[in-house]
């Protein structure tokens, strides 16, 4: 059956639209923000919040997240509710409000100084403090509080969000084993080694075991969290049916490799203004009719920004006949800046391109345009559509979005991928050119060689991957992980 929004919906009505839908996040779907003395009700650009919204909207459910923007609490009812979307209020959004020391514990802290880091093999140190745990497993309390309110007097399920909120299943189940609860955890899972290092790793295991499913991306990850339960804490794993049993209770764990919408972008691409926005960007960036890469990433040292500016370097060193022929676009919010090794990093980018840049840039060309602006949806289709190439060199990356989305827009079957091997993107996106971004030699030769691929093999290589985009969408994703759900119910 091929996924869309629509036939997601009528799956959920037949399947589990008897019994109440609770989705808990970190990130909220809808934040209410000040814009002058108005409020504005914005949506973070995310592909969660993305694929989830039809869900909610056709089983009338109850989204639980951090309520972060400046004037949610001016918009809720007593009970901390608001109804949305604003456009067509259809479900229920429940805010939780965090302290300042509860939201750096808990976010900036533990999930983003110690598991983030833990989980992606970036070479990046994990910091854990104790008393960020301690302030992580309270808020993993509280979000519980909040669902068991939700919940009231009905049976039904809850799916849990990514890993601020690891502790969060045990916790439910305790108090009410009745209802059916999966996960889904976007970042990678690393190698039992790498996680032994985690002073509470065992906490962490048995808070992810009140699970009834537990979703990666890929079977790799699958596999490495079966690892890593068998050597560090009491429960069997049944390597057959990839599932662990703890206490006489089991938990699936299953691969569920998110996506977009494909037929979204696809047709918002084809757009004819777009030609005109493209030769906008072209004027004001200087570009003339040379060859264009872009780069779209939140600034995070896991992306391998640093990586990919050497691999130009390096290009542009072997090359040198593309010194004047070829510029590179970065585009990317700066993130969690709060925390010093972001801050750290971003700098690192900034010099670097500054350093490329004065080794060859001439009077009327730059070989680094670098952006770090938040931009809108319909922007980044502009450069997608620009792109002679995309690169995305990741060091690890649980799928990564940006390179589906590029393949999503590309309806001309024109530009190249680059692709780092060590996305989950990889293992479905064979036919983009793939690199290890530790490798600057064989990165820069493959920059040159999508420049010089010849037009019928770009066009043969896009299509393929676009076949498979179009197929394994993100309606797709939520509908594999309801099914699955309703089997256990
Ligand atoms: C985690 C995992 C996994 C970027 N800049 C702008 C902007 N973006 C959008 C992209 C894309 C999204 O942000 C980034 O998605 P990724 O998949 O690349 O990465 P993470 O944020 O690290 O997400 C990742 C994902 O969860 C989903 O499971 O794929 O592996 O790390 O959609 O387009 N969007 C807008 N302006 C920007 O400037 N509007």
């Amino acid at each position: 059956m091929a996924w869309d929004k629509q036939n997601l919906k009528e799956v959920i009505r037949e399947k589990i639209s008897d019994r109440k839908l609770i989705v808990v996040s970190n990130r909220e779907p809808y934040l209410h923000i000040y814009s002058g003395d108005e409020i504005r009700c914005v949506t973070p650009a995310s592909g969660v919040a993305l694929a989830l919204d039809p869900v909610m909207r056709a089983c009338e459910g109850t989204w639980i997240a951090h309520g972060s923007g400046d004037a949610d609490r001016e918009t809720v009812d007593s009970n901390d509710r608001v109804k949305v979307p604003p456009e067509e209020p259809t479900y229920t959004l429940r805010r939780v409000w965090l302290t300042r020391e509860e939201e750096d514990g808990y976010y900036h802290g533990f999930s983003n100084e110690g598991l983030w880091p833990l989980c992606h093999i970036a070479f990046t140190r994990p910091t854990f403090n104790e008393s960020d745990w301690n302030v992580y497993r309270k808020v993993n309390e509280k979000f519980a509080e909040v669902v068991i309110n939700e919940m009231g007097n009905n049976s039904g399920f809850v799916f849990i969000q990514d890993y601020h909120l690891c502790l969060l299943s045990r916790i439910l189940k305790k108090k009410r084993p009745d209802i059916t609860i999966a996960q889904f955890w976007h970042i990678p899972w690393p190698n039992r080694e790498a996680f032994r290092i985690c002073p509470w790793g065992e906490e962490i295991l048995y808070g992810l075991l009140g699970n009834d499913i537990l979703g990666f991306h890929i079977r790799y990850h699958c596999q490495n969290f079966l690892d890593t339960v068998d050597r560090t804490i009491e429960a069997r794993v049944d390597y057959e049916r990839f599932s662990v049993i703890h206490e006489g209770k089991e938990t699936l764990v299953r691969p569920f490799p998110i996506s977009v919408d494909f037929e979204k972008i696809n047709s918002i691409a084809q757009d004819t203004k777009y030609d005109e926005e493209i030769k906008k960007i072209r004027r004001a960036l200087r570009l003339k009719n040379r060859l264009v890469g872009v780069g779209v990433d939140r600034i995070d040292y896991a992306k391998g920004i640093v990586e990919r500016f050497k691999a130009i370097d390096r290009f542009f060193e072997r090359y040198p006949e593309y010194l004047g022929r070829f510029s590179f676009i970065q585009l990317g919010p700066i993130s969690r800046i709060h925390i010093h090794s972001y801050k750290e990093y971003n700098d690192k980018i900034y010099h670097l391109m500054t350093e490329i840049d004065e080794k060859y840039k001439t009077r009327d060309w730059q070989p680094i345009i670098l952006q770090k602006s938040h931009f809108s949806p319909k922007e980044l289709i502009s450069y997608y559509r620009l792109a002679d190439v995309l690169i995305v060199s990741s060091l690890h990356d649980g799928m990564n979005l940006v390179a589906k989305e590029f393949v999503s827009s590309r309806f001309d079957n024109g530009g190249v991928l680059i692709l780092s091997r060590f996305t989950g993107s990889a293992r479905e996106l064979s036919e983009a050119l793939l690199i290890n971004p530790f490798a600057t030699d064989h990165f820069a030769d493959t920059i040159k060689r999508a420049l010089e691929m010849p037009t019928e093999e770009k066009a043969k290589r896009m299509e393929k991957m676009r076949e498979v985009v179009r197929e394994n969408n993100v309606y797709r994703w939520a509908g594999k992980i309801i099914s699955e759900l309703k089997k256990l119910a």
